[in-house]
């Protein structure tokens, strides 16, 4: 019978490969020379941008969904994403992406969105078919029932950054504002009937950039909290610290998102004595509380998804933390209700919406390590309406 660590292998397994796609996608040399000859023309370049996002996007979840699928039955109808398996290429014809049992038909179906380029579709076909060995995780068997699971894959986040690909950005406390550093993989495991987070797996592909073979590594970290059990790549829980929580300045401090409102962002600037960064990318910022970088990740828009949060927000919660949906803890505030902290759920629609609108973080977010963290953004922002 499969267990909660063939599931914590699986991921980490899928999400290196996700990482090698993503990888492999940037070094493409033919595509960026096409990308490069295309800048004059500013419409076809636009198109193509777009649409070689899309595939990597695509790619990369449709491989998540196979390779978990095949291996675990049980989950296989419960694998949600931010895309959806519909491509349009460069002629407008629709194709629906999808893994084939093998390589050389994946690569046939890839060539037709690449406009007949058999030699990419093959780079990206056998990056998708090669299995990754992993050698560095180690979890004793987990007694953790898998079913009644469910999965919220964010194939590629900050897709802006990804297309950006500034590979020289230079971090400041550790902490990257923009730059390839901040693109992440996530993929999250959630309880399909209490909708809380179980286990989480963040794949950063583009951490050290080697100068003589100007190719990338990666790195992966994971968490897991279901019932007592609460195990990560990241404290010491269990024995098995892979990277250790960096120690930080003394002093509070947050990360938020260059969209935030001038309101939220003055209250924290004057909250934390300015120790306040930014940076791009949801899955990064929580990447930035989970390691230590900074104390919280607040968001007060409703422009953040289900699939942006699933995986750090079960890490988090490994770690003593959580992502509290910021309007409702703000209410239950300010009526002196409050017990527990409101969480985000991860099988709950929003009402009256369709589309990606349905699965919004509604009233915005607090990503963080500690409740007394939390309680302080509370304090801090008392006075704003969401
Ligand atoms: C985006 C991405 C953006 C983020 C936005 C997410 O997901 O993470 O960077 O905005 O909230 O939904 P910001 O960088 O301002 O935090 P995707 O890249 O997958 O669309
Ligand atoms: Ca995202």
């Amino acid at each position: 019978m499969m267990s909660m660590s063939d599931l914590l292998l699986a991921l980490v397994r899928v999400s290196e490969k996700a990482a090698n796609i993503a990888r492999a996608c940037r070094q493409e040399e033919t595509l960026f020379s096409q990308l490069i000859q295309k800048k004059q023309d500013v419409e076809r370049n636009n198109a193509f941008v777009a649409d070689f996002k899309t595939l990597a996007d695509v790619l990369v979840q449709e491989v998540i969904k196979h390779d978990i699928g095949k291996q675990f039955s049980d989950l296989k109808d419960h694998i949600y994403g931010e895309e959806t398996n519909e491509f349009k290429n460069e002629l407008g014809e629709k194709i629906q992406v999808r893994m084939f049992e093998d390589v050389e038909d994946t690569a046939r179906l890839l060539s037709k969105v690449l406009g007949g380029n058999m030699r990419v579709a093959e780079v990206l076909a056998v990056a998708a078919h090669q299995d990754v060995p992993i050698t560095d995780l180690q979890t004793d068997p987990l007694d953790i029932p898998i079913q009644g699971l469910g999965l919220w894959v964010d194939p590629i986040d900050s897709t802006y950054q990804y297309i950006k690909g500034i590979s020289d950005a230079l971090p400041v406390g550790g902490l990257y504002s923009h730059g390839l550093q901040c693109v992440t993989v996530l993929i999250g495991v959630y309880d399909l009937q209490t909708g809380l987070p179980v286990m989480g797996v963040m794949n950063q592909p583009f951490v050290t950039l080697d100068p003589m073979t100007n190719r990338w590594t990666g790195q992966y970290f994971w968490g897991i909290s279901s019932g007592s059990i609460n195990l990560s790549s990241v404290t010491p829980a269990g024995g098995k610290q892979k990277v250790a929580a960096p120690s930080r300045e003394s002093g509070f401090s947050a990360v938020l998102s260059t969209s935030d409102s001038e309101r939220v962002r003055t209250l924290l600037q004057q909250g934390c004595e300015g120790r306040v960064s930014f940076a791009a990318g949801a899955g990064y910022k929580c990447l930035c509380v989970i390691l230590g970088l900074s104390d919280v990740y607040v968001f007060s828009q409703d422009a953040t998804y289900r699939w942006d949060c699933c995986a750090p927000h079960a890490i988090l919660l490994s770690l003593g933390g959580g992502i509290a949906n910021l309007r409702e803890c703000l209410k239950s505030k300010r009526a002196g209700t409050m017990k527990e902290w409101v969480e985000l759920v991860y099988n709950t629609p929003v009402e009256g919406v369709s589309g990606p609108e349905k699965w919004a973080n509604k009233g915005g977010l607090v990503a963080y390590r500690s409740k007394s963290d939390l309680e302080r953004v509370l304090s801090l922002l008392s006075t704003i309406n969401l």
